[in-house]
C-alpha cells in the first residue's frame, strides 16, 4: 500500500521537461557549459568556428580554411594517434579509418572538413554532424543524438600543447567520435541513449551521461581475446589510449546499472575502464536499461520524418 502511494508521489511530482521532438528543434538545443576559466586561458580558440556554428541554421555546414599552424598541429595529433591505432583500435574503427582516408580526405598534411565527414557518415549510418560551439549541456548533447545528429566541435585545439585539450576540438572529434559513428550497431547505441534521455529527470539525465562518458568517451571492448577501445576520449589521446591498454588501471565488466552511478574523471585518466562483450551486446543491454526508466510517455523515433512520435502510457 505505502508502494502504490509513493508511486502515485512520484508520477505527480515528475514535471516533463521540453524535449525536441522534430529534428528543427535542435536548433533550440545549444547550451553551452564552461568547465573552467576562459579568462585564465592564454590559448582558447576562439576563432570563425565558434562564431559560424553559433549562426548555423541547416545545411550545409561551413567549409574551413585552416592555417599552416593548425594544419602542423593536426598532423603532429594523427601522426602520434595512427601509429597506436593498428594495436589498440577495435576492428570497426580500423575499418572506418581506412575508409575515411580513402573518401574524406584523412591525411597527416590535412583537416579533413566536416561537410565531407556528415556526407560520408550519413550514408553509412544516417548520421551527420553539426556544429557545436564548445561543450554543451549534457541534456542538449544527448538530445540530439536520438536525432542521430552529432554535434561537433570545428575549432582545433592550441599548437602549444598538441596533446591536450581542455574541451572537445576536432581531432577529438574527427579521430576518436567519427570512425566509430560509421559502424551500425554503435549508431544504433549512440542512438539509444538519445532517446532514453528525452523528456527524462534530472538524476536520470546524469546517469545517463555517465553511461555516454564509460562507453562512447572511454569504452573498452573484447575482440578476438584481447580488449580494444572504441571510445572516442581513448582514440583522441595518445596517453590515455596507451594508459587504457595497459596493465595498470582497474577493470569492470560493462553492466549500465552499474556504469551510470559509478564516478568519473575529466581531469585525468579515469581509474576503472568498463568492458563490454561486444557493441551488439553492449546496445542490448543499454535497451533493456533504457526500458526501466520510469515516464509518463513511451517514444518511437520515425527515421522517415526525423521526428519523435509520443505515445501515452496511462
Ligand atoms: N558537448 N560539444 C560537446 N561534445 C561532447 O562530446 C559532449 C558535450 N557535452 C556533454 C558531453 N559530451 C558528455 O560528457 C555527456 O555529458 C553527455
Ligand atoms: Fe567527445
Amino acid at each position: 500500500l505505502k508502494r502504490a502511494a509513493e508511486d502515485v508521489k512520484t508520477s505527480r511530482e515528475y514535471k516533463v521537461p521540453w524535449f525536441p521532438r522534430k529534428i528543427e528543434d535542435l536548433d533550440k538545443c545549444h547550451h553551452l557549459i564552461t568547465k573552467y576559466d576562459p579568462s585564465l586561458d592564454h590559448g582558447h580558440p576562439v576563432n570563425t568556428c565558434i562564431i559560424f556554428s553559433l549562426h548555423y541554421r541547416g545545411d550545409p555546414l561551413p567549409r574551413i580554411e585552416y592555417t599552416a599552424q593548425e594544419t602542423a598541429t593536426w598532423r603532429e595529433v594523427y601522426r602520434k594517434l595512427s601509429s597506436l591505432y593498428p594495436t589498440h583500435a577495435c576492428m570497426q574503427y580500423l575499418d572506418a579509418f581506412q575508409q575515411l582516408e580513402k573518401y574524406c580526405g584523412y591525411q597527416e598534411d590535412n583537416i579533413p572538413q566536416l561537410q565531407d565527414v556528415s556526407r560520408f557518415l550519413k550514408e553509412r549510418t544516417g548520421f551527420q554532424l553539426r556544429p557545436a560551439a564548445g561543450l554543451l549541456s549534457a541534456r542538449d548533447f544527448l538530445a540530439s543524438l536520438a536525432f542521430r545528429v552529432f554535434p561537433s566541435t570545428q575549432y582545433i585545439r592550441h599548437f602549444s600543447s598538441p596533446m591536450h585539450s581542455l574541451e572537445p576540438d576536432c581531432c577529438h572529434e574527427l579521430l576518436g567520435h567519427v570512425p566509430m559513428l560509421a559502424d551500425k550497431e554503435f549508431a544504433q547505441f549512440s542512438q539509444d541513449i538519445g532517446l532514453a534521455s528525452l523528456g527524462s529527470s534530472e538524476a536520470e539525465i546524469e546517469k545517463l551521461a555517465t553511461l555516454y562518458w564509460f562507453t562512447v568517451e572511454f569504452g573498452l571492448c573484447k575482440q578476438n581475446g584481447s580488449i580494444k577501445a572504441y571510445g572516442a576520449g581513448l582514440l583522441s589521446s595518445y596517453g590515455e589510449l596507451t594508459y587504457a591498454l595497459s596493465n595498470k588501471p582497474e577493470y569492470k565488466p560493462f553492466d549500465p546499472e552499474v556504469t551510470a552511478v559509478h564516478p568519473y574523471q575529466d581531469q585525468a585518466f579515469q581509474p576503472v575502464y568498463f568492458i563490454a562483450e561486444n557493441l551488439e551486446d553492449a546496445k542490448a543491454r543499454l535497451q533493456d536499461y533504457a526500458m526501466k526508466i520510469k515516464k509518463p510517455f513511451s517514444l518511437h523515433y520515425d527515421p522517415f520524418t526525423s521526428s519523435i512520435e509520443v505515445m501515452n502510457t496511462p
